[in-house]
């Protein structure tokens, strides 16, 4: 597999072609982390809350469940906390598998205090 045009370290793959400078120094502090809040209704069922816990973010069937019935008693809950690509990522997986079954399953982003 060879490198292509546009695949070279120091093109920012924009399609713009244009060079940016690496950063040179190494960043040492911890990225800010963002918590990943599902939201309870009335119309989601629990078994696909539980399904999104797990193929989303990762969480064993035992931990699923607890997460999604804390949501459902409380009205909100942590489904994860990560970097924010990874958080904004997961809720737009989120979104897009809820959007498709029409469950309005609302999903959001906070940062962690
Ligand atoms: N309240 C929903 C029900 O009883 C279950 C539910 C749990 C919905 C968590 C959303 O984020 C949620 N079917």
């Amino acid at each position: 597999m060879g490198r292509s045009a546009s695949d070279h370290p120091s093109d920012n793959q924009d399609g713009t072609g244009i060079k940016t400078a690496p950063r040179t120094r190494l960043r040492l502090t911890p990225p800010v982390l963002w918590k990943v809040i599902l939201h309870n209704d009335d119309y989601t069922t629990r078994d696909f809350v539980v399904m999104v816990l797990r193929n989303v973010f990762r969480k064993p069937e035992a931990e699923a469940v607890r997460i999604m019935m804390d949501v459902h008693r409380r009205g909100t809950g942590v489904a994860g906390v990560y970097p924010f690509d990874v958080a904004d990522t997961k809720v737009a997986q989120v979104r897009a598998l809820a959007e498709a079954r029409e469950f309005p399953l609302l999903c959001t982003l906070e940062p962690e205090a």
